[in-house]
């Protein structure tokens, strides 16, 4: 059975008219090697912690500023959001299409609540704690093209022509403000579409965007702001002591204007001047170490890296499967075509290599986490390749070979194939970080040990799920399981509502 909402009632929750106030026990272990009688041994001891947790529960009016608002991602969002919000339909050759949200964890996901008379009870993810409804998202943000939105959405060629020709009216006085170009960061053959800079020093163009997110504000009197970066991928930035090692030197070499400072950490720096959380959906380097120092101290949200949208998704189901049911995945090997712009972009090597980096690093949590399969050091061959077919459009092909090793020395090789169009998968997944992200800025909390509340880590861990190679504060263990993810994000929010994690037992009917 499926319920709308639900509220808890229990001695742990209290809903004040400003806030959800929980205590929650954490149940964890804490785990020792100890000398005992001459040899090590592992201890493990069951260790039960109180938190407390506080949501405020106002909501409030979102301004998203998406950094590549013009491209295949950004018009496809804000064009989705649109239809939905204004109930659009339009036909296709096979029936009349409703605009949804499928594909938003947030918006079209279920989550299970309990039991009741034999039956389980789900409801929308959503209902768990009061979350910003994407119908009242305002859009803006920069493109280095100055195409409207209008016409960015025709040159993505993603939606249907009847759904393009309804939005048209809504999207084109819809212009992205002038961005910062940099063709050292991103594919020669990309400069063609630069006509919308923003001119002057890496300090002037800091200040420009702080400059735009403040009118923004003003203009669309919303309350609060996301930034996130859906444009091009760049190549990795080098890490330089004294250059972009700490905050002190990284805000010191913007002011030298040095050349190695990305546009995308120069958005990233004025975001965090201006307390505005920062997604970063590529997968360069954006977040260099002094970025991380300066959002630490400042405690701005930031979070990223690159949207798991497909195959990536994909591979953290079917490797965290294969290596949880003691089969051994021996080589992995990934191929995609796809004919739209980020494929253009990904032809370059230095930008493909961005790429080839986060898509390979999606496996190392779940290899590690079994000796009995793999040696220590040892990993499967993993290769991951990208080829831009312009043809095939937006509509990516992705490939991929699993070969696992089985009982007494078998193997099985799984083979998928799936066609796709890329941002109508990325969409759902910028309008969930966003939303995540806007959410846990609500949020405090405070373990028995501590004085006083605070918010979660700048560093948001709590967006991993969205995330092909989740950013964490230094010394964290990173978790690529989706299944893993996906319960960690639903657990926290369950905590800040009173309920016990899902733990699936059902001892009830045992
Ligand atoms: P796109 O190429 O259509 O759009 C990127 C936009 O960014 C373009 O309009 C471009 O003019 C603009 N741009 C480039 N540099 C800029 C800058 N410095 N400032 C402002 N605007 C700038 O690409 P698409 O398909 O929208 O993808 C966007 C990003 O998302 C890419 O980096 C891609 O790798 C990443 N991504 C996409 C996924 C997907 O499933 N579509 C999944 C994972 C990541
Ligand atoms: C080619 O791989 C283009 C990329 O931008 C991907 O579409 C994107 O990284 C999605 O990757 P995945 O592995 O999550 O499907």
């Amino acid at each position: 059975m499926f319920i709308e909402n639900f509220k808890v009632e229990c001695p742990n929750v209290k809903y004040t008219e400003t806030e959800i106030q929980s205590v929650y026990n954490y149940e964890t272990t804490e785990l020792v090697h100890e000398n005992r009688n001459g040899t090590y041994q592992w201890i493990v001891k069951p260790k039960s912690v109180k938190y407390e947790f506080k949501t405020n529960i106002h909501v409030p009016k979102l301004g998203v500023m998406l950094v590549g608002w013009g491209g295949n991602n950004g018009s496809t969002l804000t064009g989705g959001v649109i239809a939905n919000r204004e109930g659009i339909s339009w036909a296709t050759k096979d029936k009349i299409q409703q605009a949804n949200y499928f594909g938003s964890l947030t918006q079209a996901s279920a989550i299970r609540v309990g039991s009741f008379q034999g039956e389980e009870i789900y409801a929308p993810f959503k209902s768990l704690l009061p979350m910003v409804n994407p119908d009242d998202i305002v859009f803006g943000g920069w493109d280095i093209s100055n195409m409207n939105l209008a016409d960015a959405m025709a040159r993505a060629k993603v939606f249907d022509i009847d759904l393009q020709k309804q939005l048209r009216p809504y999207m084109e006085s819809m212009l992205p403000l002038p961005g910062i170009y940099d063709p050292d960061f991103i594919a020669a053959n990309q400069e063609e579409r630069a006509n919308n800079v923003i001119k002057g020093t890496k300090q002037e163009q800091v200040q420009q965007i702080i400059k735009d997110i403040k009118a923004f504000k003003e203009a669309t009197k919303v309350d609060k702001v996301v930034v996130l970066w859906t444009a091009n991928t760049e190549r990795y930035s080098n890490l330089v002591v004294g250059l972009n090692d700490t905050m002190e030197n990284l805000l010191a070499a913007v002011d030298r204007n040095e050349a190695e400072i990305s546009p995308s950490t120069l958005y990233a720096i004025a975001c965090v001047m201006e307390n505005v959380p920062f997604i970063n959906g590529s997968p360069q380097n954006t977040f260099v170490p002094g970025l991380i120092d300066l959002a630490i101290a400042r405690n701005t949200l930031i979070g990223g890296d690159d949207f798991k949208s497909g195959q990536t998704k994909m591979k953290s189901v079917l490797v965290d499967f294969l290596v949880g049911a003691g089969i051994k995945p021996t080589s992995i090997v990934s191929y995609n075509h796809l004919g739209n712009n980020d494929g253009m972009n990904l032809s370059a090597p230095q930008t493909f290599r961005s790429k080839e980096i986060s898509k390979s690093n999606v496996v190392d949590d779940m290899v590690n986490s079994n000796a009995i399969l793999y040696e220590p050091g040892e990993h499967p061959d993993h290769v991951v390749v990208i080829k831009y077919v312009p043809y095939v459009g937006d509509s990516k092909r992705a490939m991929d070979e699993y070969t696992s090793e089985i009982f007494m020395g078998g193997k099985s090789t799984i083979v998928l194939h799936n066609t796709c169009e890329d941002s109508l998968l990325a969409a759902p997944i910028i309008l969930d970080l966003v939303l995540l992200a806007e959410l846990s800025t609500r949020i405090e909390f405070k373990a028995e040990n501590e004085g006083k509340f605070h918010s979660f880590h700048p560093v948001a861990t709590i967006l991993s799920y969205l995330t092909k190679a989740p950013l964490v504060p230094p010394g964290t263990p990173v978790v690529n399981a989706l299944s893993k993810q996906r319960a960690m994000l639903e657990n926290i929010m369950r905590a800040c509502v009173g309920l016990a994690p899902e733990n699936n037992m059902i001892l009830e009917y045992k």
